[in-house]
């Protein structure tokens, strides 16, 4: 076990999750609907607001800071020895919301990692880069899509910092049509420079991100922190049904190809085959139908499948069923249906050490004799599914009451966030035990 590099009484820890709640409030003004909720999505002003804020709270700790090519938001401080070329151990999650979002989701995750360098870091002195008293460097990255709710495609910033940036991605559009390509190039970024936002793997030691659950398992059994074993695979598809639209009261129901209604079945079926398997999770979040008018019977509809699971090869079995179920409901009602697969982002499982790294460092925020933390799946999805393609991956949860998330109820408490910063601190300074080891 490291040394205590730090002496993380409960008031400094105390002052550090008060930081981070009235933060996570100033972030949540950063929204492109005032008044109607949070949404901050890729490469907007919001996007843009918020990295200049955590750039500002990442240099106030005497980080050095950058934009980097995908638009993430990066801090770096160096081992006390001064090493510029020290490996670093990357801690952050995301800024970016879904529509209508909670204000911890992400946001939460970043703010944390910025206390834990405060409270790590060795005094360096008015206007000096400060030093971690550490093997290594520690990074935060503020990822800025990982939740794809622009272009549908998710964990965009976090792909290219994992160097899986693809090609095809530039001509994703946006709601309005705006390409990605566009995008960037508004936002200030050059398409051609994005491989410079990769790392590469000899420049990790890993990456550490602390979220909200986004489930009730914590709630539910009083805890307020846990281990993550692994993060859900998912896959995302838009579903179109193919009808006829017909005069609403001229049309006998005998004669009818209602889109809406073969959807709606098949929405239903998604949650009746889900439901019977263990750790697939099947959501139908949008439903068009076209061309919409209350006169007409839908000619055309358009429904979204996010279907995730804690084994792909399940999930794509479940999905195999899913897809003989639309067969047979739209046969039934003479429809045709296709899918368009947007996003396929396999599951990861967290590296054992860094799993054992966080339960250690749960534990030395318990009492001694406690019992050890859980351990539990992510049905959620994070920036951790991206990175774990350049370094190993470590995540730490904490209690979020009911598990309700993308929503403006999601909260997570005071006492939890602190203990989630006691324990991502001692987490770090496990990790600089064992690489000194
Ligand atoms: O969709 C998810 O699970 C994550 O919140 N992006
Ligand atoms: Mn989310
Ligand atoms: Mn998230």
């Amino acid at each position: 076990m490291a040394g205590r590099l730090t002496d993380v009484g409960p008031d400094r820890l105390f002052a550090a999750a008060r930081r981070v709640m009235v933060r996570c409030d100033e972030l949540a003004r950063a929204t492109a609907t005032p008044g109607a909720g949070i949404e901050r999505v890729y490469l907007s002003p919001e996007h843009a607001r918020v990295n200049r804020l955590v750039a500002e709270w990442m240099r106030e700790i005497g980080m050095t800071t950058h934009q980097d090519a995908a638009g993430n938001q990066v801090g770096r401080m160096l081992p006390v020895l001064g090493d510029p070329e020290a490996p670093a151990l990357l801690l952050g999650s995301h800024l970016d919301t879904v529509p209508a979002a909670g204000r911890f989701d992400g946001i939460a995750g970043v703010l944390m990692a910025l206390e834990v360098v405060r409270l790590l870091r060795a005094s360096s002195g008015p206007g000096r880069p400060g030093r971690v008293p550490l093997p290594f460097a520690l990074e935060v990255i503020a990822f800025s899509d990982e939740e794809g709710t622009r272009f549908g495609k998710a964990l965009l910033g976090s792909a290219a910092s994992a160097g899986g940036w693809r090609e095809d991605w530039w001509a994703l559009r946006d709601a309005d049509g705006v390409t990605l390509r566009e995008a960037f190039l508004d936002f200030g970024l050059d398409p051609g420079r994005i491989g410079e936002a990769a790392y590469r793997p000899e420049q990790l030691v890993g990456y550490l991100e602390a979220h909200i659950e986004q489930g009730p398992e914590l709630d539910e059994r009083g805890e307020s922190l846990a281990v993550v074993s692994s993060i859900a695979g998912a896959r995302r598809f838009q579903i179109t049904v193919e009808g006829e639209a017909r005069h609403a009261g001229g049309t006998p129901y005998e004669a009818r190809r209602d889109a809406l209604l073969g959807a709606s079945e098949a929405a239903l079926a998604v949650e009746r085959i889900c439901r019977a398997e263990h750790h697939i999770i099947g959501t139908v979040g949008q439903l068009e139908t076209f061309p919409g008018a209350v006169n007409v019977v839908p000619g055309e509809a358009r429904l979204s499948l996010d279907l995730r699971g804690e084994l792909d090869g399940s999930r794509d079995r479940v999905w195999d069923a899913i897809a003989r179920e639309l067969d047979a409901i739209m046969g039934r009602r003479g429809l045709r249906w296709r899918a368009r697969p947007f996003h396929d982002a396999p599951a990861v499982f967290c590296a054992p050490l860094l799993q054992d790294v966080v339960r250690a460092g749960i534990m030395a925020t318990l009492p001694a004799g406690a019992d050890a933390p859980a351990t539990l799946f992510s049905r959620a999805g994070h920036d951790g599914m991206a990175m774990a393609d350049v370094t190993d991956v470590g995540m730490l949860f904490m209690r979020n009451p009911g598990g309700i998330s993308h929503h403006p109820d999601e909260f997570v408490s005071v006492s939890d966030v602190a203990a989630g910063i006691w324990a991502l601190t001692e987490a770090v300074l496990h990790l600089a035990g064992d690489s000194r080891s």
